[in-house]
């Protein structure tokens, strides 16, 4: 029998190794009286810990100093004023630090930032100081040494499997974060991305391992979902937010694990939690078999403002349904036959129930007639509609202005991955070259958790400032170029 503790346990025994590095930024120090800043950069974005000290010039300072410390992921961070942020998330997220120091000495600041650059303002001394040393010791459990240099002779392509390997690297701490700097825990669908990634590139199977029992150790809501987040650190907790998408893409991530792996004794600790997952969903089907509404905030799909997303979420199920049913054949289930079943039964009722045949799109009173990207998406990954039929819908809402489009790299890798399933090749790498160049385009180090090419102040949050500028879900390219071989001279 597995128990909550067992999975801990599990989860422990697979606690990844940090690798440390030391970064020496670009200036080596810096006389200062009041007022006067440093710009620091790091020449990479790094996860970790700064450290610096702190001397007199020629006369003792004779009252404690204050200094400023700002850390920012790219340049435009860095020259915000924190001040003026006005967003829904804490303000604490903003990496910025007051501190005061009463004499000369070492300081190694005891929280992690995740930044490229740092600026330090002397907001007050008596006399000249001289600040030295500075260094920023950087952490991931991510080994540089498996990673495989991906050779093509496009240029973008290789630029962005780069970053995106980098961006994956920074996420990887002791758990896949969804981003260093913002909200640095553990969520799934951060992590279904991250792993898939992760098998192609670092090929850490621990860290796989430890994320899906730390979820299967999760308290579980009134619907009987897992929670969408958790915590481990400094002990574990249960996160409070319950998404049936990322529910279901938690028995996603197990079938990713054993189709990498094959390794059933994990399938097996978690093939009960995994049937109940889709128990439960299939509990809040109607009598049509078509997703209920549920109250609160149940479905995630994307950022999209105002998305309507019922659709897509009953795409998801039956995404998850056919990996499952995959799955269980695999490992010889006898509940095999059950879940094939059930998945056609779904698949016809979403196409009779959602599908408009004038409009030939997913176009439904489910989700107030709204037309979107997400439904066609997710429909066509759920195998409502296939070859020539999911193009025509796919490439006709991809080119509609009115209908709502993906914000984040998360909804767009499942843009990407509908487009390899109707072996859109070509089509899937101009979208990769887009979106993920158009950020390549911007100079970034690492990818962002949302990017619309004509609005880059867009935010989930209302505030781009607290945007996390290298996130997790954003790394998917390397996935998609290395699995696939990607090498398109476009
Ligand atoms: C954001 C997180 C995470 C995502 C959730 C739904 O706040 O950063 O990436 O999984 O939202």
């Amino acid at each position: 029998m597995n128990d909550k503790n067992s999975f801990l346990i599990k989860a422990q025994e697979n606690l990844p190794i940090l690798n440390y590095r030391n970064i020496i930024p670009n200036v080596k120090e810096f006389t200062a009286v009041s007022g006067d800043s440093v710009f620091l950069d790091l020449g990479e974005h790094a996860v970790g810990h700064f450290s610096f000290a702190f001397d007199n010039v020629n006369e003792f300072v004779d009252a404690p100093v204050r200094l400023l410390i700002k850390f920012g992921e790219d340049l435009r961070e860095i020259n915000d004023d924190f001040s003026q942020y006005t967003g829904g998330l804490s303000k604490t997220w903003l990496q910025e630090e007051v501190i005061n120091l009463d004499f000369p000495q070492k300081i190694i600041m005891p929280r992690r930032y995740a930044c490229r650059y740092i600026k330090i303002t002397v907001e007050k001394t008596n006399k000249p100081i001289r600040l030295y040393d500075f260094s920023f010791c950087a952490s991931t459990s991510a080994d540089m040494s498996v990673l495989k240099t991906y050779v093509t002779t496009d240029y973008l392509l290789k630029k962005i499997d780069l970053v995106a390997t980098n961006t994956l690297k920074e996420c990887m701490q002791l758990v896949f974060e969804d981003g260093p700097k913002r909200d640095r825990r553990l969520w799934i669908g951060d992590l279904r991305l991250e792993a898939l990634a992760n098998y192609y590139t670092f090929n850490n199977l621990e860290i796989v391992k430890r994320c899906l029992y730390l979820f299967a150790a999760g308290n579980m809501n009134e619907l009987g979902f897992l929670p969408s987040y958790v915590y481990e650190t400094p002990y574990y907790h249960s996160g409070e937010a319950h998404i049936a998408d990322y529910a279901l893409l938690y028995v996603v991530s197990v079938c990713d694990y054993y189709e990498h792996t094959g390794d059933v004794t994990v399938v097996n600790d978690l093939l009960q939690l995994c049937k109940s997952q889709l128990e439960s969903f299939r509990a809040i089907l109607d009598e049509n078999l078509i997703v209920t509404r549920q109250p609160g905030w149940f479905a995630f799909i994307d950022w999209c403002p105002g998305l309507e997303c019922l659709t897509a979420l009953q795409g998801v199920y039956l995404y998850t349904l056919e990996r499952f049913s995959e799955l269980l054949k695999a490992i010889g289930d006898d509940e095999y036959e059950k879940y094939v079943l059930h998945l056609s039964q779904v698949r016809c009722a979403a196409k009779n129930h959602l599908f408009d045949e004038r409009a030939h799109l997913f176009i439904n009173k489910l989700d107030n007639c709204q037309l979107s990207v997400h439904s066609q998406v997710w429909m066509i990954l759920g195998g409502v509609i296939s070859g020539e039929e999911a193009k025509e819908v796919l490439a006709s809402c991809l080119n509609n202005k009115n209908a709502k489009q993906p914000v984040t790299p998360y909804m767009r890798h499942y843009v990407t991955e509908a487009m390899f399933k109707l072996n859109m090749q070509s089509e899937a790498v101009e979208y990769i070259k887009k979106f993920w160049g158009g950020m390549i385009k911007l100079g970034v180090d690492t990818f962002w958790e949302a990017y619309i090419p004509d609005d880059l102040d867009f935010s989930p949050y209302e505030d781009r400032m607290i945007n996390s500028l290298c996130h997790a879900w954003s790394c998917t390219p390397s996935y998609f170029i290395r699995k696939f071989g990607l090498q398109y001279p476009k």
